[in-house]
C-alpha cells in the first residue's frame, strides 16, 4: 500500500502526518522546538526584539527538527519509509530563508553520515529567517504602498495592501540594514520552497499561493510587479534571487535527495509534490466548493474563503488558489476572537469566577429563539476589541452605538462604553463579529443570492453550538453549517491530501471530487440547531448598520 506525507512546518513545531491514499491517518509525529531543541533557546519557536519588532527563527534548528522527525518517524515498530510515495507541506507564511552561492552545491552533495545541519549550516547568507510576527518593517511597507500609489492599489495588484510580516518588505529592509547579507544571497526561499528544496536537494521554486504573501507577484498579470522590483534598484537580482513562481500546485517538481534515502530508507522514487502555506494547507484539508467558508474561533478569528471571483481589498487578503488554478482563496484575519467573547462571559457570569459559558449560552439562545435581532430590533451595534485591531485598523477600544430610527435618517443616539444591560453584549458582540465577516465576505462570494454555501466552524470556540449558531444566524450559509472535531492537524492534513493528488494522475478528476469522495459528509456534525436558515433576519439592513457604525465609531 503506497503512502503519503504531510508536513507543517509552523512558528512552534515540524509535524509529519503520515496518510494511505484514502486519506486515512497511518502516523502521525512532530517536534517542538522550544521543548525538544532546546540548544537553540528558542522561546515559542522563535527570537524576538521588541526593540526592533523583529521575530526570526534560527533557519538551522528547522534542519534539525527535520531529521529529529524523521528519526521519531523510523523509532516507530513496522513503519517504512520505503512505502511513502509523496511528499507535500504546509508551512507557516511569509518567513524566509537566504541561501548563499555554495547552496546548490551543498544541497546536490548531501551525503548519509552526518546530519543535514553540519552539512548545510554555511549554505546561508542569513542565519536567521524573519517571521510572520515580524513588526520591524514599516518603513518598507510604506514604500511598497507608495510606488503603486497606495494601499488599495497594492491591494489590487498583489492581493494585499502591504503588511509587515510580508516577505517582499521583509527582504527590502534587508537590503537596508544588512546590505552583505543581502550582496551574499543567492536565494531567497519562503519556508515551503525552503523545506521541499532540502527534500529535494535543490532549490525549489516558490508556489503561487504562497508567493501571494510576499507582496511582489501581480496576481493578474502572473508577474513580478515591476514598480515593486524597482524599490531594489538592481532589478535583475531581486528577480534571480526569488526566481520562478510555480503555478502548477499539483505536478511533482522533484524525487526526493538521495540523503533521505540512505539514511531513512525512502524510496529514490518519492516525489516531491509543491509545497504550499499554512492557511492555503488548511483549505485543502476539508472538501470546499467555491462560496464555503472556514470560520476559525481561535485567539484570533479567521475566515478564508474558496471563490473565483478575485474581489482584493485593502482589508483584507486574496491569494491563488493551491491547486485549482482558477481559483483563489480569501482571507480575513481579524486580532480579535476568543479573549472578546470571554471579557463578555466574565461580565455577565458576574461576581463568580467561573469559566462557564452556561449564562451567556442561556442569553444568546433566548435571543435567538425570540427571532429578534440587537441590530435591527434594538438598532444596537458594540465593537468589542480588547486587543488592537487590524479589521479594521484601530487600537484596542469598546464602543457601542445606538442609533434613534424615528426620523427618516438615522442618527446615533447614544455612543458609549457600555450597553445598558451587559446582555445586549452577548448577542451584541455575536452579531458584530458575525457581520463584520458576512459584510466583508460579500465582495468575494459569487453566490447568487450573496451568501455562504457552507460554513465549517473550527478552532476552539468552535465547540460551543450556541455560539456557531449565533454567528450562522447572520451568515445565513445556504447550505448549513458543520463543525469539524479535530482540525487541529488540518495544515498537515491538506499537505497529505495534496501529496495524494499529486502523485495519482487520476486524470479528470478534479481537486474537489478527489477530496469528496474521500471525505464523506458524516465526518461533519451540523451546528445550526433549531435555526431556520432560509430566513434572512439580517439582510442588508443590518450589514448597512453595521457599516455605519464603524463609520461612526472610526471614521471610516
Ligand atoms: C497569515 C499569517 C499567519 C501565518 C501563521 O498571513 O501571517 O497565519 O501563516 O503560520
Amino acid at each position: 500500500m503506497s503512502l503519503y506525507l504531510g508536513l507543517d512546518l509552523s512558528t512552534q513545531q515540524l509535524k509529519g502526518i503520515v496518510v494511505d491514499s484514502d486519506l486515512n491517518q497511518v502516523e502521525i509525529a512532530n517536534v517542538e522546538f522550544e521543548v525538544d531543541l532546546p540548544q537553540y533557546k528558542t522561546v515559542k519557536g522563535v527570537y524576538a526584539n521588541p526593540k526592533t519588532k523583529e521575530v526570526q527563527a534560527p533557519v538551522v534548528m528547522w534542519l534539525d527538527a527535520l531529521d529529529l522527525l524523521f528519526q521519531r518517524l523510523k523509532a516507530k515498530k513496522s513503519f517504512d519509509f520505503a512505502r511513502i510515495r509523496g511528499i507535500s507541506g504546509a508551512c507557516q507564511q511569509h518567513g524566509s530563508v537566504f541561501w548563499n552561492a555554495q547552496a546548490p552545491a551543498a544541497l546536490a552533495n548531501l551525503t548519509k553520515g552526518s546530519s543535514l545541519c553540519s552539512q548545510l549550516k554555511e549554505s546561508f547568507a542569513w542565519d536567521v529567517s524573519p517571521n510572520w510576527q515580524d513588526a520591524s518593517t514599516a518603513k518598507e511597507c510604506a514604500q511598497f504602498e507608495a510606488a503603486v500609489g497606495g494601499a488599495e492599489q497594492l491591494a489590487t495588484i498583489t492581493g494585499s495592501k502591504a503588511h509587515r510580516r510580508f516577505t517582499g518588505p521583509q527582504i527590502l529592509r534587508v537590503q537596508h540594514q544588512l546590505p552583505e547579507v543581502y550582496a551574499a544571497t543567492d536565494r531567497v526561499s519562503l519556508v515551503s520552497s525552503f523545506v521541499a528544496s532540502v527534500l529535494a536537494g535543490a532549490y525549489i521554486d516558490i508556489d503561487e499561493s504562497d508567493a501571494c504573501g510576499m507582496n511582489l507577484w501581480d496576481i493578474s498579470k502572473k508577474e513580478f510587479v515591476p514598480k515593486i522590483l524597482a524599490l531594489f534598484g538592481d532589478t535583475a537580482k531581486i528577480a534571480k534571487i526569488v526566481g520562478h513562481i510555480n503555478q502548477d500546485g499539483k505536478t511533482p517538481v522533484a524525487r526526493i535527495n538521495p540523503y533521505f534515502v540512505q539514511t531513512y530508507g525512502f524510496s529514490p522514487e518519492c516525489a516531491i509534490v509543491p509545497f504550499t502555506g499554512d492557511n492555503p494547507g488548511t483549505i485543502l484539508s476539508l472538501p470546499l466548493k467555491p462560496n464555503d467558508v472556514i470560520v476559525s474561533l481561535g485567539t484570533s478569528t479567521t475566515a478564508l474563503v474558496v471563490t473565483h471571483n478575485y474581489a482584493p481589498s485593502s482589508l483584507y487578503h486574496m491569494f491563488a488558489h493551491p491547486v485549482v488554478p482558477s481559483a483563489y482563496m480569501g482571507m480575513l484575519c481579524y486580532c480579535n476572537g476568543s479573549l472578546a467573547r470571554e471579557r463578555v462571559r466574565d461580565e455577565v457570569n458576574g461576581e463568580t469566577t467561573s469559566k462557564t459559558w452556561d449564562k451567556f449560552n442561556a442569553i444568546a439562545e433566548s435571543y435567538i429563539s425570540s427571532g429578534k435581532t440587537l441590530a435591527l430590533d434594538e438598532h444596537k451595534i458594540g465593537f468589542y476589541f480588547p486587543l488592537n485591531e487590524i479589521i479594521p485598523t484601530v487600537d484596542a477600544c469598546q464602543v457601542r452605538l445606538t442609533w434613534d430610527t424615528t426620523t427618516g435618517d438615522a442618527k446615533v443616539s447614544s455612543k458609549s462604553d457600555k450597553f445598558t444591560d451587559v446582555k445586549e453584549d452577548v448577542i451584541g458582540i455575536l452579531e458584530s463579529q458575525a457581520l463584520s465577516i458576512r459584510y466583508r465576505l460579500d465582495g468575494m462570494l459569487t453566490s447568487a443570492n450573496h451568501r455562504p454555501r457552507r460554513v465549517y466552524y473550527v478552532g476552539g470556540a468552535s465547540q460551543n453550538p450556541t455560539i456557531c449558531a449565533a454567528l450562522s444566524r447572520v451568515l445565513v450559509p445556504s447550505a448549513g453549517s458543520y463543525r469539524v472535531a479535530d482540525m487541529k492537524d488540518a495544515c498537515a492534513m491538506g499537505a497529505a491530501a495534496k501529496a495524494v493528488f499529486g502523485c495519482n494522475d487520476e486524470s479528470g478528476t478534479s481537486w474537489e471530487e478527489f477530496l469528496e469522495k474521500r471525505m464523506p459528509d458524516d465526518r461533519f456534525n451540523r451546528v445550526d440547531g433549531e435555526l431556520d436558515l432560509t430566513k434572512d433576519l439580517y439582510g442588508q439592513a443590518a450589514v448597512d448598520l453595521f457599516v455605519r457604525s464603524e463609520k461612526e465609531s472610526f471614521g471610516l
